[in-house]
């Protein structure tokens, strides 16, 4: 590979390697420990974790600080023997009691003042694992009817609450990720315009960026590659959630490509195009294993998002960059197209 050109390092959460239950039914499979899932991630060729506050320390809101502290730093060490680093912290603002009626913008201010209790936990997880970014996915921030609460009421707790987490760790960095819906019927924070316009608002915008989630763009009715490219002309993409859709329906979390071969190659390409990793980004994976797999092969769709990622990498680097250009000054998008699609299926062209 080319000196030149990136390199790109992967990440997932230790959720993407489940047991298959559902809303229907219970899991199918073993869990895996935390080991295990160190382990597959190391040897499918990962380089770092995601991380959920209590992925790193279960049943955090029972701990002491120090208990806390504790835990993380022996999630730490795992990482370390396995060589591995931890992309983020997102706190788990959706399984609470606390939580049921929103986080942030939950009506209750004792629900409020948990939640930002919890994201200052999460904080000091993030240390402890070794990095500064934090995902906010604002998963019940939004509500099921629109009387039920005040929209610039919610976005200024939305603001508020950010601008704490700022205020506590000058170094800490915050990554919005949008979701339209599920399990809200209609999120506060959908799109990427959202989150670049919340940022904005912060206290200090230099730090407040974006994760993108394919799945999350599809359903919200727009294309991840045009969003991808929207957050980068902002430079704001600093991580993303990459992994497929089909239609408008629940958030499937398909491995990356399954479903749409060229909506995955222009995602690539946007990436590749704008230099996305070479700032240390990771090129971060959220896909499920589907629920027929068998625990032994339950780790395959992250292996193979993986290479479709790299395989469209390749297709991305070896575009025939002169005739694209001829075919955009000739206006022949329709001759483009043909091209585009030879030159996917690998048939002359
Ligand atoms: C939810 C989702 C989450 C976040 C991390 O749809 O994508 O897994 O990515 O909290
Ligand atoms: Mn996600």
């Amino acid at each position: 590979m080319d000196e030149a050109l990136t390199s790109y390092r992967f990440s997932f959460g230790p959720w993407n390697l489940s047991e298959g239950a559902d809303p229907f039914g219970p899991p199918v499979r073993e869990p895996f420990s935390f080991l295990e899932k160190v382990k597959i991630a190391k040897q499918l060729g990962f380089e770092a974790l995601q991380f959920h506050d209590d992925d790193a320390v279960p049943d955090l809101d029972s701990l002491s600080a120090s208990e806390i502290s504790k835990q993380a730093r022996s999630t730490k060490q795992i990482l370390s023997d396995h060589g591995l680093a931890a992309e983020f912290v997102a706190p788990r603002l959706w399984f609470s009691p606390h939580t049921i009626d929103g986080a942030y913008t939950s009506n209750d201010p004792i629900d409020r003042a948990y939640a930002i209790e919890r994201s200052i936990k999460a904080i000091d997880i993030a240390r402890e694992l070794g990095t500064h970014l934090i995902v906010l996915w604002l998963a019940r921030e939004g509500t099921y009817i629109r009387e039920a609460k005040s929209v610039p009421q919610a976005t200024q707790y939305l603001v508020d609450a950010i601008d704490k987490m700022l205020e506590y760790d000058k170094q800490l960095r915050i990554l919005v990720e949008p979701k339209p819906n599920e399990p809200t019927d209609q999120a506060y924070i959908p799109t990427t315009g959202h989150a670049l316009a919340l940022g904005y608002r912060s206290s200090d915008p230099s730090r407040v960026g974006i994760l993108i989630e394919t799945a999350h763009q599809i359903l919200a009715g727009l294309d991840p590659s045009d969003e991808m490219g929207y957050a980068l002309s902002f430079q704001k993409l600093w991580s993303v959630h990459l992994n497929d859709q089909s239609g408008l329906k629940f958030d499937e979390d398909k491995s990356f490509g399954e479903v749409d071969l060229r909506r995955a190659f222009n995602q690539v390409r946007v990436l590749e195009e704008n230099g996305y990793g070479r700032n240390g980004e990771y090129v971060g994976l959220d896909v499920k294993a589907m629920r027929t797999q068998r625990q032994e092969v339950s780790g395959k769709h992250l292996a193979n998002s993986k290479q479709a990622f790299l395989w469209l990498v390749g297709k991305v680097r070896a575009l025939n960059r002169p005739l694209q250009s001829e075919l955009i000054k000739q206006r022949d998008y329709e001759e483009l197209n043909r091209y585009i699609i030879a030159h996917l299926l690998g048939v002359p062209y």
